[in-house]
């Protein structure tokens, strides 16, 4: 009970704290100037409190700092300091009640911050844009996300190289640690929802370039190796801008949006036509994968994978208190023709 009493009095601080951080970062006069270029760095961790609560940690992206904040009794925050960290700062973790790390999108480092002294203390080279750092088992287990991959670095030996974990998946976006510490959670973003497109130029069989062409370019155009359907006519309630002038069919030759169906091992588009003879390949669809950080003298590795969460995954979770894995993002939505129903946001459940 008095967990829950604490639990809840630290929530209510964090919510008060989140809070006047936005209406302080909303009001704050823009240092930067007008003419800051932004890369759209996305945020995966922006916001971090000390072990304690004590203290309040966000990345201020566009100034390239990180602002501590002192976290008062009633919630409200008295500014400490701001500590110059890397280029575009995406996520930041208190380590120790002294120590964060924030990791910099696009200076592609990390930097090690002494919250005491209130500098960054060691500038750590990591790879092509990591967006998100977690510790387990005396490492840092960093996601890179133009690597494809998570970096397990050892604590005890920063100037050691550190083991790449590679993921079967585009862009490594987000990490979380099991409440014992023997796990490690990554999504990646880009995950897919195996679904693909048939070109609208292989369904009518026309050679975009000539074979000289493709012969310079490197590119062979497949071509389907069998009868293939037809267009899917539109669904019930889609209607054709009657402006738009369509062939004699009423079905513009474009290409179709088809999803991989297990149950038939086949591409399907809206109709449940099968598209086969014009696609040779499969996709992956892993999203979530399970990591065994290892131990000192033990790497890490992938020991289980979960499919099918979702299409575009933005963060992984862990419940403080009982343990499930939340994962947000959004659903396996199907095709193009009814977009809105894709753009909402979930989270889901899975439990170990
Ligand atoms: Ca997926």
């Amino acid at each position: 009970m008095r967990f829950l009493r604490q639990d809840r009095f630290i929530s209510i601080r964090v919510v008060q704290a989140t809070l006047l951080v936005a209406a302080l970062l909303l009001f704050a006069p823009d240092r930067a100037g007008a003419g800051y270029v932004h890369f759209e760095a996305p945020h995966v961790h922006p916001i971090a409190l000390t072990p304690s609560g004590a203290r309040l940690l966000v990345v201020n992206t566009p100034d390239a700092t990180l602002e501590m904040f002192a976290v008062e009794l009633d919630g409200s925050l008295q500014p400490l300091r701001t500590i110059p960290v890397g280029l575009e700062p995406v996520t930041v973790k208190a380590r120790t009640e002294s120590e964060a790390w924030v990791v910099n999108y696009l200076s592609d480092t990390i930097s090690i911050v002494d919250l005491d002294q209130g500098v960054t203390v060691r500038t750590i080279s990591v790879g092509d844009e990591p967006t998100d750092v977690v510790f387990a088992a005396g490492k840092a287990f960093v996601a890179v996300s133009q690597e494809d991959a998570v970096k397990a670095f050892n604590l005890a030996a920063l100037d050691q190289a550190p083991q790449q974990i590679d993921l079967f998946g585009v862009r490594t976006q987000a990490l979380a640690v099991s409440n014992d510490g023997s796990r490690v959670y990554a999504v990646v973003r880009d995950s897919g929802n195996q679904t693909t497109v048939v070109n609208g130029a292989l369904i009518r069989n026309v050679q975009l370039w000539d074979a000289l062409s493709q012969g310079r370019a490197g590119i062979i155009f497949p071509r389907c190796n069998g009868a293939h359907p037809t267009y899917p006519p539109l669904p019930a309630g889609i209607a054709r801008n009657a402006a738009l002038t369509d062939p004699a069919d009423g079905i513009p030759k474009v290409g179709v949006i088809v999803q991989w169906d297990a149950a038939t091992a086949s591409w399907r588009d809206d109709a449940f036509q099968n598209w086969n003879p014009c696609l040779a390949v499969r996709l992956p669809d892993h999203d979530l994968f399970v990591i065994n950080p290892g131990d000192s003298s033990t790497p890490a590795a992938v020991v289980d994978q979960v499919d099918h969460l979702g299409t575009t995954l933005f963060d992984v979770t862990v419940n403080p208190g009982n343990g499930p894995v939340h994962s947000s993002g959004y659903p396996n939505c199907v095709t193009s023709l009814k977009p809105m129903a894709c753009n909402s946001e979930i989270s889901r459940l899975l439990w170990f």
